[in-house]
């Protein structure tokens, strides 16, 4: 190998992770894919794809060699989701809030205090409500696999004060992930909500591009977004999900039997990630205390009432129909 050969080797395998560097010297796999996703190899969403691409590989004896890139490592989402339906992207991780910008549906699990609790959660996106999400993101080229990960509740944190009521919200510069959805709500407390991807969250609050954020405590402590915000407000205000999308091209291009341990991997996958989203989304609260992010509760229904005032639900209901609208009502009960 010439001097600049190699130099343009090692420059293109800085994207690459160490283990698939290694693994893949001398590999003898048919199917060589990526999985991507937002968040770093710390959060469940992304060690628990990990474990599951180690079994598939063991399990398909090499066949399918999944490479994991965490941490936005292959750009933004929107990037990936351009990636994943170009196909240079196989697998892709993406909230459903995100994805709709292509598949309007897949916003619907984010209706603000939409879910009682995980149960109505789950009860939904593993019946009725996610079959119907995942029909339609299979009429856009991507394969949905069955369960959704888990995120979690979304909390508001900021760097200026904490939320008590919804009119503290009123003109607080808030990040909000890219989705029309997330910028109706905010709007409809009267914030100025900015869209703004996951990979840059970090530098816009370091730099007070915004002075607000909201995520689950799980996201939170993974993004380090401690670090650049003091209070943290416990709004509950929706739960978000991580649908595992493929490319369906390349997933047709599989043989039966592998899409078989695939399907079977990421499913255990997305089970035990729940868990572990749960159970650190529970736990997090006292360990960010200890490193200084000021909590406080709030009485939910005021924020439900100012989005209800707002015209929120009659707006959503409106974009989504009839029919999503009762699918939704059928596991939550009445909507308002
Ligand atoms: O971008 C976010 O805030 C995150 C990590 O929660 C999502 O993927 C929607």
């Amino acid at each position: 190998m010439t001097a600049t050969s190699r130099r343009a080797v090692l420059a293109g395998a800085t994207a690459l992770p160490l283990v698939s560097i290694l693994s893949r010297r001398g590999s003898a796999a048919e199917f060589s894919y990526k999985l991507a996703t937002n968040l770093p190899i710390t959060h469940p969403l992304s060690a628990r794809n990990a474990e599951a691409a180690a079994r598939i590989k063991a399990a398909t004896n090499g066949r399918l060699d999944i490479a994991i890139f965490p941490n936005s490592q292959l750009g933004s989402d929107t990037d990936m989701l351009s990636q994943v339906r170009s196909g240079a992207l196989e697998f892709f991780t993406l909230s459903g809030l995100i994805l709709s910008t292509l598949v309007p549906l897949s916003a619907i699990n984010g209706i603000g205090f939409a879910f009682k609790d995980n149960a109505q959660v789950f009860a939904a996106m593993d019946g009725p409500l996610g079959a119907m999400v995942r029909a339609e993101i299979g009429k856009r080229g991507l394969v949905a696999f069955e369960h959704i990960y888990d995120s979690g509740y979304r909390q508001v944190t900021t760097s200026t004060k904490p939320i008590n009521t919804p009119a503290d919200l009123k003109g607080v510069k808030i990040r909000v992930p890219t989705s029309p959805l997330w910028t109706s709500m905010f709007r409809a407390f009267g914030s100025a909500p900015t869209s703004i991807n996951f990979n840059e969250v970090y530098s816009a609050l370091q730099t007070r591009i915004c002075d607000g954020q909201e995520n689950p405590l799980s996201v939170i402590d993974a993004g380090k977004l401690n670090e650049v915000q003091k209070y943290c407000s416990m709004t509950n205000h929706m739960w978000d999900g991580f649908w595992l999308l493929a490319n369906k091209d390349a997933f047709a291009a599989l043989p039966a039997d592998v899409q078989t341990i695939a399907t079977t991997e990421f499913a255990r996958a997305a089970i035990e990630q729940r868990a572990d989203v749960q159970a650190l989304n529970a736990s997090l609260r006292d360990s960010l205390s200890k490193r200084g992010l000021v909590f406080n509760d709030v009485d939910p229904e005021l924020f439900r009432d100012a989005l209800r005032k707002a015209g929120f639900y009659a707006e959503w209901k409106g974009k989504f129909g009839d029919q999503a609208w009762s699918t939704l009502e059928s596991t939550v009960g009445t909507l308002s």
